[in-house]
């Protein structure tokens, strides 16, 4: 049988579609994302749960002239499936593949890129906005999530729209999870709102009832009616919604096409800001996934029969997340002030086991990345130690916060910045390149990145004891494979430690570039360059003693980092040279260029932006230039160099 699937190039084929055939279409989608996703990882459970509710908008919409605004965009993939992206679907994720997220320039369908939560309703109403302003047809809709709704961000949005009373579509895509289970009072009034859907299926069939009883039933349906008007608060679901000026419609099973279908039919014909509540189930239709929606939000390749990771178990290295989680636990235990926040990322930052341990000093606040960090700052001012667990990508939003809240009153918050650097596939939206350039120049700050995993945890430690701001910084993935010192240390604030000598060249690292140096240093030292190698610990304070004598010995300096060259490490160090009035030491700085930079695996990636070992080994070549023959020929003559530091492999 030819799948129908096979016969969508554009939206508009949906329509052309029968209820059977559409019932089919989504059998297919699901079948194509869970063989993809399987494969190339991906954010499952999300997806699974939309695939009606995407067809019945691409049935009666008519994309791309309305548009379709994803929030967070991470459940776009039947939407891509729908817009003649299926050919490709099987790249989805890989390098030069078709991305995860909405991506206008991947499609026209796409109407805004996204990949930070609650955007959708802001960027929509833009929209909508401008084509009033342009006198343009067309319907703007924004499907945002229970979990994103909990943005401030989706506030703002909704506030504007119901004030300036534009025609907007949002569709509330509630299934009651964020990536864990929804927190906070709106998640238990959409919960409210549900049990209201039964409420109202309760009186249709009362009604019902009372139309059947001879004699009084028309008298008692029309009493009842009036008592329900009077109580239209009571039972009309949505009023928290339509104070704010939208109308509310729903609750609406999300996985009956055809509900879907007539209930947008008819809103297509309304005016004004209306919210669409659809309720939906996470992972819909693959009982793995339904079953642990949270674990299958976002999943690296898994066996479809038995929903077990295809994870890489040959090394069992643990995860910097890991670290942190087990090492906040271990400080906890003695530290009774110890908190740790979360931005409905707990199971990202690895707070599980913290949460289940420390419940009373646990916070899922929701994905609220500013309140998380004014709701901290608040916490330390009374003598609390709040760890703000973030990812780097996401910390962005709340820049005002740490500046404002917590370090200009020097508040001793701690900031563990999870995903720093290349994260890989899931893209630019997520890549934590931005963090040196955005915390660097905040006065109080201190700024840790940590070089492996005991480092960490010693940082993590130090960080806990600090009496200002601190932040650590670490990257996704797993540790290098040292071995972790049993007894937690404070690390020296500031100081930056020789992990190799060398006359040639200096290499100053910091976090995931310390080892990629260190071989580098040693393929060099095979062609007779040696180069010493400073591990920098921290962005900020730099140990300016420590990197300008150094400097001064080699006169040559190559600085590499994981982050944006613009107002990074590398930026750090030449304002270090220039106030110590240095001017002929001669600098190179490796790390991401002044661009955005793509998803694809972060080995690919890191070697792609000449950040790994073979670039930084190129970028002394490049430096040292024809003088290298020279060197090359000195350093034969000299005594070798001291190997002090510990080899990963
Ligand atoms: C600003 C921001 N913080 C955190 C995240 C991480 N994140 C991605 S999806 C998600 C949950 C979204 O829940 P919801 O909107 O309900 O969508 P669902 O996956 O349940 O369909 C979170 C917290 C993000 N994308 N953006």
């Amino acid at each position: 049988m030819t799948k129908v699937l096979d016969q969508i190039q554009t939206s508009h084929d949906v329509k052309k579609l029968d209820s059977e055939e559409l019932e089919r279409l989504c059998y297919e989608i699901r079948e194509e994302i869970l063989s993809t996703v399987s494969k190339n990882g991906g954010h499952l459970a999300s997806n699974l749960g939309v695939v009606e509710l995407t067809t019945a908008l691409h049935y009666v919409f008519d994309f791309p002239r309305d548009k379709l605004v994803w929030d967070v965009g991470h459940q776009s993939y039947a939407h891509k499936l729908l817009t003649g992206r299926k050919d490709r679907f099987h790249t989805l994720r890989q390098y030069e593949g078709i991305s995860g997220f909405p991506k206008r320039d991947e499609s026209v369908y796409d109407a805004f890129d996204s990949g930070h939560s609650g955007t959708s309703i802001s960027s929509a109403l833009g929209m909508a906005e401008a084509r009033r302003l342009k006198g343009e047809e067309g319907r703007v809709i924004a499907v945002i999530g229970d979990g994103s709704m909990t943005a401030g961000l989706a506030f703002e949005g909704l506030n504007q729209a119901g004030h300036i009373n534009q025609d907007l579509i949002v569709i509330l895509n509630d299934n009651e999870m964020s990536i864990s289970r929804n927190v906070g009072a709106l998640s238990s009034y959409l919960n409210r709102l549900m049990t209201g859907q039964f409420v109202n299926r309760f009186r249709d069939e009362m009604k019902g009832f009372l139309e059947t009883l001879p004699g009084i039933g028309k008298s008692v349906l029309r009493f009842a009616k009036q008592a329900e008007e009077s109580l239209k608060g009571f039972f009309m679901p949505g009023l928290l919604f339509e104070e704010l000026g939208m109308q509310y419609i729903g609750p609406i099973d999300g996985h009956r096409l055809d509900y879907l279908i007539e209930t947008f039919q008819n809103i297509k014909k309304l005016r004004g800001p209306i919210l669409v509540h659809v309720i939906t189930k996470k992972g819909k239709g693959y009982p793995p996934a339904e079953m642990n929606p949270d674990r299958f939000h976002g999943v690296p390749p898994f066996v479809i029969e038995t929903g077990e990771l295809r994870s890489d178990s040959s090394k069992k290295l643990p995860t910097y997340t890991e670290v942190f989680g087990e090492t906040l636990c271990q400080l906890a235990i003695e530290n009774k002030r110890l908190i740790a926040i979360t931005a409905a990322m707990q199971n990202g930052t690895g707070l599980e086991e913290f949460a289940r341990k420390f419940p009373d000093r646990f916070y899922d606040i929701g994905i609220a990345e500013q309140h998380a960090v004014t709701f901290a700052a608040g916490l330390a001012l009374e003598g609390m130690k709040p760890v703000v667990a973030i990812y780097s990508t996401f910390l962005q939003r709340a820049y005002d916060q740490v500046l404002q809240d917590v370090c200009l009153q020097n508040l001793p918050v701690v900031f563990a910045l999870d995903r720093g650097g290349i994260v890989g596939e899931d893209g630019p939206t997520h890549h934590g390149l931005f963090d040196f350039s955005y915390l660097r120049h905040i006065p109080n700050l201190i700024v840790m990145v940590p070089k492996d995993e005991n480092e960490f945890q010693h940082m993590i430690k130090t960080a806990t004891e600090c009496p200002t701001p601190v932040a650590f910084r670490y990257q996704r993935g797993k540790g290098v494979g040292v071995k972790k010192e049993s007894a937690l240390q404070s690390i020296d604030i500031g100081k930056g430690e020789i992990l190799r000598e060398g006359e040639d060249i200096l290499i100053i690292a910091l976090g995931s570039t310390v080892y990629p140096s260190l071989r580098a240093a040693e393929k060099l030292a095979d062609v007779g360059v040696q180069a010493a190698v400073i591990n920098s610990r921290f962005l900020k304070p730099l140990d300016g003693n420590l990197l300008c004598d150094w400097a001064q010995r080699t006169g040559k300096i190559l600085t590499v980092e994981e982050n944006v060259l613009q107002g990074g490490f590398g930026s750090a160090v030449l304002e270090l040279f220039q106030e110590r009035s240095l001017f002929s030491i001669q600098v190179k700085r490796l790390g991401i260029p002044d661009t955005f930079v793509e998803h694809g695996p972060q080995t690919l990636l890191r070697e792609k932006y000449g950040i790994d070992e073979n670039g930084i080994f190129k970028g002394v070549k490049e430096m040292l230039g024809e003088r290298r023959s020279e060197l090359i020929h000195q350093s034969l003559s000299k005594t070798s160099v001291s190997r002090a530091h510990p080899n990963p492999k």
